[in-house]
C-alpha cells in the first residue's frame, strides 16, 4: 500500500462521542448517533473525522483511560457499530481517525490488574512500579507532579511500591522501554487499520519515553519533572519503530498531540524523511492567554504575541517541509467565543467568530473543527462545582481547598477553564435537551440552545455554520492554501491580523480586525484590485475595517 499525504487535503471534524448525539436516549451520545448525522457532516464539507475514544473504559477521564483496546464502551455501542460507521463514512468520502491513547491505560485494564495482583507477573514490567522513600516508604519515589495536579505516584496499598501516573490515578503510565508493550501497541494499531481506520490522533505522544533515572527534579510552579518525561530520550526511536513496523504498510496518517514540545522538537517529529508522525498539534497559541503554559493563571490576550506564535510555527514548519495542524478548540479547551479577543455580545458574536475562523483556517496545515465550534457554541453555564463531571476540574478543586495560596488564582479560573465547558451536549435544536437526547443528558445542556443550534443555523444563509462551509470550499478550490508561503503583513499592528499566502505570482490575503473599533488599514487600498472571496460584512470600504471585519482576497498568478 502506498503511503500518501492525503492528510494535507483533509478538513477534520473532531467528535467527542459522549456529547454529540444520543440515538438510544440514555443521556449519552453514541456511535449510532454519529451515523445518524453523517448527512450533516457531509453538508458541512469536512472529509475526515477524529473520533475521541470509544474503547471500553471505566470513564474516569471520559475514555482517555482504556480498559480494553479491543472492545467498545457499551453505552457507545459495539464493534459492529464502529465498522458500520467506518463503512458509511467511507461511502460518503469521509475518512476516520481514532484516538490512540497508549501513554497510559486504565487501572482497570487487565494488564494493570495482573500487575497489581502478582508482583512477579510479566505485566509488572508493563508499568512503572518504584519503591517509595522514607520511613515505611511513606513518601513517593520522587517529587514529580502531573497534569491534573499533585504527585504522579500512587501507593499500592501498604506495600513499599508506588506506580507512576502522569494523569489521573486511574491512568497508570505504560513502560515503553519494555518491548512487549511496544508489540501490544503495534497489534492495536494493526487491528484498527485492518478494520479500515485511516489513522490516529496520538494522545500525549510526547510523554511515552521517560528518563530512566527517576530522580527528583528542581521544584517548579507547573509540572515538576517534565524534563524527565516530555520528549524523552527514546521518543523518536519509538515513533520511527511504529512507522516502520505498522504505518508504512497502510495509507494512514498520524497526528501527535505534542504537549509541551518546542518548535524544534516538533519539526523533528514531522519532517517526512524522519518517518515519525504526519503532523503535530502544538499549543503555543492556546497558551497565549496564560502564563507558563498553565491555563489557571490568566494573562491578557495580546494580538502581537498571538501573531508572532503563528509566524514562528508557520514559517518553521514550511522551511523543513513539516506539517502543522490548525485548531482553536478541542475537548480540553474552553470554547472560543469570547476568547482571543472575540466578542460574546449579541451584535458581534457571530461576526467575530467568523473573523477568527477565517484567520486560523487559511494558514498552512490541516484545519480541525471541534464539534459545535461551527455553531459558535459557548462555555457551559455551570453554577456549582457539582455541575462539573471532569476529573481534572475536581482534582484542581481539591487543590484549591487544600492549598490556601492557590485559592485566589483558582477561584478566578476554575469555572472559566474547566474542560467541561467544551463538553456540553451538541445543540441540534431548541428543544428541552437540544435535540441531543430525549432525557436528561450526562452533563447539562447549555441554556442558549434557543439562540445557538444547528437547526436554526441551517435555515440562515448568513450563519456561522455556512461560513465554515464556505471556508471549507475555499480550501478545496484554492491550492495555494495548501502550499503557499505564509507571511505576516502587519506584525506590529495591535488590532489587525493580516497575512498572505504566496506562490509564484499567485497570492491569497487574509485581513482581520481583532477589535471592536473601526480601524484604518492601508492594506485595503493596496489590495483593492484583488478579488474578494469572502467577508463577514456585505459592504466593504477601501480604507476602514469595521468591527471584527475579515476579508479574504485573492489574485491569480
Ligand atoms: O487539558 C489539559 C490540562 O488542562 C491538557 O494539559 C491535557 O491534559 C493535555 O493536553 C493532554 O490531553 C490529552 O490526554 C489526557 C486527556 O485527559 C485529554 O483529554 C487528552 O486530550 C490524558 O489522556
Amino acid at each position: 500500500m502506498k503511503h500518501t499525504d492525503w492528510y494535507k487535503d483533509a478538513i477534520i471534524y473532531q467528535i467527542y462521542p459522549r456529547s454529540f448525539c444520543d440515538s438510544n436516549n440514555d443521556g449519552m451520545g453514541d456511535i449510532q448517533g454519529i451515523i445518524s448525522k453523517i448527512d450533516y457532516l457531509k453538508n458541512l464539507g469536512i472529509n475526515c473525522i477524529w473520533l475521541s475514544p470509544v474503547y471500553d473504559s471505566p470513564q474516569e477521564d471520559n475514555g482517555y483511560d482504556i480498559s480494553d483496546y479491543y472492545s467498545i464502551y457499551k453505552p457507545f455501542g459495539t464493534m459492529d457499530d464502529l465498522k458500520e460507521l467506518i463503512n458509511k463514512l467511507h461511502e460518503n468520502g469521509i475518512r476516520l481517525i481514532m484516538d490512540l491513547v497508549v501513554n497510559h491505560t486504565s487501572s482497570e485494564h487487565k494488564w494493570f490488574k495482573e500487575a497489581l495482583k502478582d508482583s512477579n507477573s510479566k505485566y509488572r514490567n508493563y508499568y512503572y512500579f518504584k519503591k517509595g522513600k522514607g520511613k515505611n516508604y511513606n513518601r513517593p519515589p520522587n517529587n514529580w507532579t502531573g497534569f491534573f495536579g499533585g504527585t504522579t505516584w500512587e501507593r499500592v496499598g501498604n506495600s513499599p511500591y508506588y506506580y507512576l501516573h502522569l494523569f489521573a490515578k486511574g491512568q497508570p503510565d505504560l513502560n515503553w522501554e519494555n518491548e512487549e508493550v511496544r508489540k501490544e501497541v503495534k497489534n492495536i494499531l494493526k487491528f484498527y487499520l485492518d478494520m479500515g481506520v485511516d489513522g490516529f490522533r496520538c494522545d500525549v505522544i510526547t510523554l511515552i519515553s521517560k528518563k530512566q533515572d527517576f530522580k527528583n527534579r528542581a521544584p517548579t510552579l507547573a509540572l515538576c519533572g517534565k524534563d524527565a518525561y516530555v520528549n524523552g530520550p527514546r521518543l523518536h526511536e519509538f515513533l520511527h519503530e511504529l512507522y516502520l513496523d505498522v504505518y508504512s504498510n497502510y495509507d494512514c496518517m498520524t497526528v501527535g498531540e505534542t504537549v509541551l514540545s518546542t518548535l524544534n522538537e516538533a519539526k523533528e517529529l514531522t519532517i517526512p524523511s524522519r518517518e515519525e508522525l504526519s503532523m503535530v498539534f502544538n499549543f503555543d497559541h492556546t497558551n497565549v492567554d496564560n502564563f507558563f503554559g498553565v491555563k489557571w493563571i490568566e494573562r491578557k490576550f495580546n494580538l502581537k504575541r498571538f501573531k508572532k506564535i503563528f509566524s514562528k510555527w508557520q514559517n518553521g514548519m514550511y522551511e523543513v517541509n513539516g506539517w502543522n495542524s490548525l485548531f482553536i478548540e478541542n475537548h480540553d479547551q474552553r470554547r472560543s467565543p469570547g476568547r482571543f479577543n472575540t466578542s460574546l455580545d449579541n451584535e458581534y458574536k457571530d461576526i467575530s467568530s467568523k473573523m477568527l475562523a477565517s484567520t486560523y483556517f487559511l494558514m498552512q496545515g490541516t484545519p480541525f473543527i471541534y464539534q459545535g465550534q461551527e455553531l459558535g457554541m459557548t462555555n457551559g453555564d455551570f453554577k456549582t462545582i457539582d455541575d462539573f463531571k471532569d476529573v481534572e476540574t475536581h482534582n484542581i478543586d481539591k487543590m484549591r481547598k487544600e492549598i490556601p495560596i492557590l485559592r485566589p488564582i483558582l477561584n478566578k479560573s476554575l469555572f472559566r477553564e474547566s474542560r467541561d465547558n467544551a463538553r456540553t451536549p451538541f445543540q441540534w435544536d431548541d428543544s428541552e435537551f437540544a435535540g441531543f437526547s430525549t432525557i436528561t443528558p450526562w452533563i447539562q445542556v447549555n441554556k442558549n440552545k434557543k439562540e445557538i443550534n444547528a437547526k436554526k443555523e441551517l435555515q440562515d444563509e448568513n450563519s456561522l455554520l455556512y461560513y465554515y462551509q464556505k471556508l471549507i470550499k475555499l480550501r478545496k478550490e484554492y491550492k495555494i492554501i495548501k502550499t503557499g508561503k505564509y507571511n505576516d503583513l502587519l506584525p506590529n499592528s495591535k488590532y489587525i491580523f493580516a497575512y498572505n499566502r504566496k506562490e509564484n505570482n499567485e497570492e491569497l490575503v487574509v485581513i482581520s480586525n481583532f477589535s471592536k473599533k473601526n480601524i484604518k488599514c492601508k492594506l485595503l487600498s493596496k489590495y483593492k484590485e484583488y478579488k474578494l472571496l469572502l467577508s463577514n460584512y456585505e459592504d466593504n470600504d477601501n480604507t476602514i475595517l469595521k468591527p471584527y471585519e475579515t476579508r479574504i482576497l485573492y489574485r491569480e498568478g
